[in-house]
């Protein structure tokens, strides 16, 4: 069944992995299913069209057949649980999975995005100063707790599972705040993740937008 996401049309980062559209594109290229790519502005995210895959004008978007999901870890755990590489096959193995999966985008998750959209909210305040500071201690404090879990092992629980994949994209999001960098094995166990060649395919067909957007950009410059 052919499988369509939805993905920015112009992404704020450029292409750099970071929105959550490249959670999809990995967990499909881990388990080497083929997709299309339909890419949507801003404006048409909050379009009726879009509104009836996502109620909350966002992307990705997953349509498959007559299923349509929204959601990032929904889509990911529908794709792992339907081919085979992204969960382990022993039950309590597989409910540990899901419990990372869970705790990535529940615990891990809130902190970093906190810190992040907090510049965007509240970075012209004059008591910004003292909040980032706060806000970096809590995700410190998750990373804390993660490196101790993680120790010398190489992914969270045995072999790489959805929930390896969701973490290490989450702590990609402290890219540029000088954090992660504090913590040598959680910054291993990203690299490791980003060594996959899923991820290095995920990675640039997501770049490959913004690359063809920019030569458009050039072309019409010229
Ligand atoms: N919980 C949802 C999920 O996991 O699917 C969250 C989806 C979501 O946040 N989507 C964002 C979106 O559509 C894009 S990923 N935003 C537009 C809107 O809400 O109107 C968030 C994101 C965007 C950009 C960067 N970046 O450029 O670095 C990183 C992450």
């Amino acid at each position: 069944m052919a499988i369509t996401i939805t993905a920015f049309e112009n992404s704020p980062d450029g292409g750099r992995g970071l929105a959550r559209d490249m959670r999809v594109r990995w967990a499909l290229e881990e388990v080497g299913l083929p997709y299309e790519v339909r890419l949507v502005s801003l404006k048409q995210m909050k379009e009726p069209s879009h509104l009836a895959l996502h109620p909350f004008g966002q992307i990705p978007t997953y349509e498959e057949g007559d299923l349509a999901l929204f959601e990032t870890g929904a889509i990911v755990f529908h794709i792992a649980q339907h081919h085979k590489g992204l969960l382990p096959e022993d039950e309590n193995a597989r409910a540990r999975a899901i419990t990372w999966m869970f705790s990535a985008l529940n615990t891990v998750e809130p902190p970093i995005v906190e810190r992040e959209q907090s510049r965007y909210l509240v970075g012209d305040r004059p008591w910004y100063g003292e909040l980032l500071p706060i806000l970096e201690d809590r995700v410190r404090v998750r990373l804390d707790q993660l490196a101790n879990r993680l120790g010398a092992s190489e992914w969270l629980d045995g072999t790489f599972s959805a929930a390896d994949l969701i973490m290490v994209l989450v702590l990609r999001r402290l890219e540029g705040a000088g954090i992660l960098e504090e913590y040598p094995s959680l910054s291993a166990y990203v690299a490791r993740g980003e060594a996959r060649p899923a991820y290095k395919r995920a990675f640039a067909s997501q770049l490959a937008v913004a690359n063809h957007d920019r030569g458009t950009k050039d072309a019409k410059r010229q």
